[in-house]
């Protein structure tokens, strides 16, 4: 008979034993034979748990090195310190199952291998103990896998967390606004075939029993320009696709749609309707039921698909030149359907989509507009009315997951983890407004990384009372600086008319002084109309053209006055006469971007922050694909290395008293099998019996820091050996036995 018995990874950095190869135990005439890996050679194959521990932690090489083998291994995850690297396998692990769950929930963080579940339950546990609010911000390029890890955090509370008191249902909608955000907010990029084109901060609230009662969603930037253009080989956003092929014929019918995308000419761009890794007919039932669950009625089900398909119509309205070269609409089939569908006038819709209205000393004048600007006015208005359906889209979810108890006394106990999935640094061979701001963006969030985690690193010091060695790092506050800047910032200065003025001749913007960059790509010289940043994920040239348009999102008055006289009950909300009357310039695209990311920043400053730092393995988005040359990019850009060195910046390794001597005390006769005494006074008589010299470790307030990881591996190894002694004790005995 054969035994198979799987041995419980104990998690403690050293004895990484596969948790996919169970060790042997196989009982024969002949006794026990136990087959254990010794932990060197589990080391040497599958790598460090953490990166504190390489012996070489300034070196990339090794760094990556590890990377690899626990890749390898199908080992995603890797912590520095609290830090949890994560790398996307493009394939199904089996690793987010009920028994994970169970695993890893309410089990300390170091007793377990690195999982994506640890930093949850650890999270989730200092929310319930300290009753501190949490943040945990995932970051990582493209296609890294930060939604999927967003989607996998909110499934764990969900199912792991207790049941509120009432309104059970808001487990079920914090899950479900997932689909319908994802069908009008992600789209198929040449990244990632589910890319997010906005960013997302979700707060979810908590009760004093640390049940999920409530939530709320913050959303970034959609990229709206997707409506209208898609490159070559992307699509536009899911939802168009999804109702196309799942809406039922009925439903088509009312809405003047035809099944095929290729109908539409805001569909046809990328020349990719099809992708093979999406379903939109499955999908699309998903996010009707998905709706449902938020709380939609029938009616706004009807009205929200209503300016779904309005904005496919709109992308088919064709104008004509008339002798004067002004615009005509001749697409009459079309302004039928959208009158209908927003509820608006169709003779106000033609003449707005035709016409420009100018207010010049008190009075209305109608300029006509000619092929190209009527097409520049339809696209504008396609874009608005779909990107204020998102915002409203939002504003929605949110009153479906506002806590029912917002105003009972437990409200005011709540406490709130916030989950950060916002898009990551990106760099095209053209990069335009688009990439600016998610590029500043990540610049942002980068900094406060550097100062959360060099501050509490600091912090932990000083609550030891272990003195504190300063750290060199490169802080990127003046690349932060030059584009937010007060009047000298690049964001100001898109709106100061006389360097307007030079960005249109192309005159190149200022750039901030090179800081210290390896392997930067070489310097090519500016191009006419182009600026270069300096970031610290490595170089961007942007192109102005198109910038200031995209800037100042400018929609002709008489659309916006026709989309306020809309029936359609959504359009009505998303258009207010108020913006009519506002004589005051609207703030650009970017102020309000920098103004929200201030605002966004000020509330992960004020939530104990964790990080899950994504990296993408390849291009190509296959499995077992480890990509070294795209993934040293993402290590220095994530600054990961930056990280680790001011995680070791003097010590390796630190545990609490209690847990190490629990750990280590079967190796010495004074602690084993119990200490009676204080466990630090325990450890210490544990590390003498174990020769520790004093430049080796030094001794906190609660912790034993120890500086280099040689001397945990030989006090692991010493355990493995006493481990695999006494193994060989049980076999003796057994064989005695028979
Ligand atoms: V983007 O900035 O929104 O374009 P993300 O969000 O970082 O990007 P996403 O989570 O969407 O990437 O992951 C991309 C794809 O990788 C997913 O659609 C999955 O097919 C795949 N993926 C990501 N993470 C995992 C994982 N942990 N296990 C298996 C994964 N597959
Ligand atoms: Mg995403």
């Amino acid at each position: 008979m054969a035994l198979q018995v799987e041995l419980i990874p104990t998690g403690e950095i050293i004895r990484v034993v596969h948790p996919h190869r169970p060790c042997k135990l196989a009982l024969g005439s002949d006794g026990v034979r136990v087959t254990m890996e010794s932990a060197l050679t589990a080391r040497d194959r599958v790598g460090v748990q953490d990166f504190v521990l390489l012996e070489n932690f300034t070196s990339e090489a090794a760094f990556i090195e590890n990377l690899r083998r626990r890749f390898r291994e199908n080992l995603i995850y890797t912590y520095i310190g609290p830090v949890l690297v994560s790398v996307n396998p493009y394939r199904d692990l089996q690793i987010y199952t009920q028994q994970h769950m169970e695993r890893y929930r309410g089990v300390s963080f170091y007793k377990v291998p690195p999982h994506l579940f640890a930093v949850a339950d650890t999270v989730y546990r200092a929310l319930r103990t300290e009753r501190r609010d949490q943040a945990v911000m995932i970051s990582g390029e493209s296609g890294a896998g930060k939604t999927e890890a967003t989607k996998r955090l909110l499934q764990f509370y969900a199912e792991t967390c207790p049941a509120p008191e009432r309104g059970g249902a808001v487990r079920d909608r914090l899950l479900q606004s997932n689909p319908v955000l994802e069908a009008f907010g992600n789209a198929k990029t040449l990244r990632n075939d589910n890319s997010s084109r906005f960013g997302k901060y979700m707060d979810v609230q908590f009760d004093f029993k640390g049940a999920p009662v409530g939530g709320h969603i913050l959303s970034y930037l959609l990229e709206k320009s997707r409506v209208v253009h898609q490159n070559h080989g992307e699509r536009n956003f899911h939802v168009f696709y999804q109702l196309l092929e799942g809406g039922e014929e009925e439903m088509l019918r009312r809405l003047g749609l035809e099944r095929n995308p290729q109908s539409y000419l805001y569909l046809v761009k990328g020349q990719c309707a099809k992708v093979s890794s999406i379903n939109d007919k499955s999908d699309w039932k998903v996010v009707r039921k998905a709706l449902t669950v938020i709380d939609f009625t029938e009616d706004e089900v009807e009205d929200l698909l209503s300016i779904v398909a309005s904005v496919l119509h709109l992308g088919n309205i064709h104008f004509a030149a008339d002798e004067e070269s002004n615009a005509q609409v001749t697409t009459e089939n079309q302004l039928k359907y959208l009158t209908r569908l927003l509820g608006v006038e169709g003779s106000t819709l033609r003449e707005a989509l035709t016409h420009r209205k100018i207010i010049a000393k008190g009075e209305e004048l109608l300029s006509p507009l000619n092929l190209e600007q009527a097409a520049y006015a339809r696209d504008a208005l396609s874009k608005a009315v779909y990107s204020r359906t998102f915002t409203w889209l939002v504003r929605k979810i949110n009153r479906s997951l506002a806590s029912k108890d917002a105003e009972s006394p437990s409200w005011r106990s709540t406490t709130v983890l916030g989950l950060l999935d916002i898009y990551g640094f990106e760099v095209f061979q053209h990069n335009s407004f688009e990439q600016f701001c998610i590029n500043y963006c990540n610049e942002k969030l980068q900094q406060l990384f550097i100062e959360l985690t060099l501050k509490s690193e600091q912090e932990e010091y000083e609550a030891e009372g272990i003195a504190w060695e300063p750290v060199q790092y490169f802080n990127n506050k003046i690349i932060c600086d030059l584009v937010e800047e007060k009047f000298k910032g690049i964001i100001s200065i898109l709106v100061s008319p006389w360097l307007l003025q030079g960005l249109r001749l192309g005159l190149p913007l200022p750039t901030p002084p090179r800081h210290k960059l390896a392997d930067q790509p070489t310097r090519k010289s500016l191009g006419r109309g182009e600026f270069r940043l300096l970031h610290y994920a490595g170089e961007v040239t942007y192109s102005v053209t198109g910038f200031l348009d995209k800037n100042n999102d400018l929609l002709f008055r008489n659309l916006k006055e026709t989309m306020c006289s809309s029936q359609n009950p959504i359009m009505s909300q998303c258009f207010d006469r108020s913006e009519l009357s506002d004589k005051k310039r609207p703030e650009t695209v970017a102020t309000q971007f920098k103004m929200s990311l201030l605002q966004l920043v000020e509330i992960l400053k004020s939530k104990e922050p964790a990080y899950i730092r994504c990296i993408k393995p390849n291009d190509s988005k296959q499995p077992g694909r480890f990509d070294e040359v795209l993934i040293r990019h993402q290590v220095k850009y994530l600054g990961l290395m930056e990280n680790l060195r001011v995680r070791r910046a003097g010590f390796a390794y630190r545990r609490k008293y209690e847990a190490f001597l629990q750990r280590y005390k079967s190796l010495c006769p004074e602690t084993w099998p119990t200490w009676t005494g204080r466990p630090q006074d325990g450890v210490a008589v544990l590390i003498r019996h174990l020769d520790y010299k004093p430049e080796e470790y030094k001794m906190g307030r609660t912790k034993i820091f120890i500086r280099f990881p040689k001397t945990l591996f030989a006090t692991e190894d010493a355990l493995e050996v006493r481990r695999q002694s006494l193994a060989t004790k049980i076999q003796a005995s057994w064989r005695g036995f028979h």
